[in-house]
């Protein structure tokens, strides 16, 4: 989108200073024609083509479901955020969500009351987290450390502390720290 703006804001300037190099320029063409297709044609198919573009990107970078990528699940309850390990039975919930480094990792939000959110501003966007529904957000931490995570949808008097750290480990090092991180 920035190049193509880009492209869009020196055609204008372009245009700009010709008519100022050269007065009568594009005279030729009528002040209609010049409307018709710099005002309605020409944005009618940029539009088209970056609504298609944005589209098919959208798409690409939702979170279909992957049998390659681990899941955790992140379940937020007025005030405070439990997680638990679909893909490692035997793991018992943790209050750190802990996930291995430089892979991907889908986390299944959900809620046990009202909409809270699930936000690791370095991680990822934000995902709703609402009861009865299951949202999916991917995140791929890109080495190991500890990262911090928020509530970021008020959700009455404990909204602020409701806080998380994400622990993310070596790959080699994660099922036995999920397994001991357990409480
Ligand atoms: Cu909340």
């Amino acid at each position: 989108m920035l190049v193509g703006a880009a492209l869009l804001f020196l055609l204008v300037m372009g245009l700009l200073l010709a008519v100022y190099i050269r007065p009568g320029f594009g005279s030729r063409l009528a002040g209609t024609r010049w409307m018709l297709y710099g005002g309605l044609v020409m944005p009618t198919v940029v539009l088209t083509a970056l609504v298609v573009y944005a589209l098919v990107l959208g798409e690409r970078i939702l979170a279909h479901p992957d049998p390659r990528v681990q899941r955790v699940s992140a379940h937020g309850v007025m005030w405070d955020w439990r997680f638990s390990y679909p893909d490692n039975p035997g793991a018992a919930p943790t209050d750190e969500l802990h996930i291995p480094a430089g892979e991907p990792v889908d986390v299944l939000v959900t809620s046990g009351d009202v909409i809270h959110s699930f936000w690791v501003p370095r991680l990822a966007g934000k995902i709703d987290a609402i009861p009865g529904h299951e949202n999916i957000v991917r995140i791929t931490a890109d080495r190991p450390g500890t990262y911090r995570g928020v509530c970021a949808e008020f959700c009455g008097l404990g909204h602020t502390d409701m806080r998380f750290t994400i622990i993310a480990h070596e790959p080699d090092d994660y099922q036995q720290a999920v397994m001991e991180a357990g409480s």
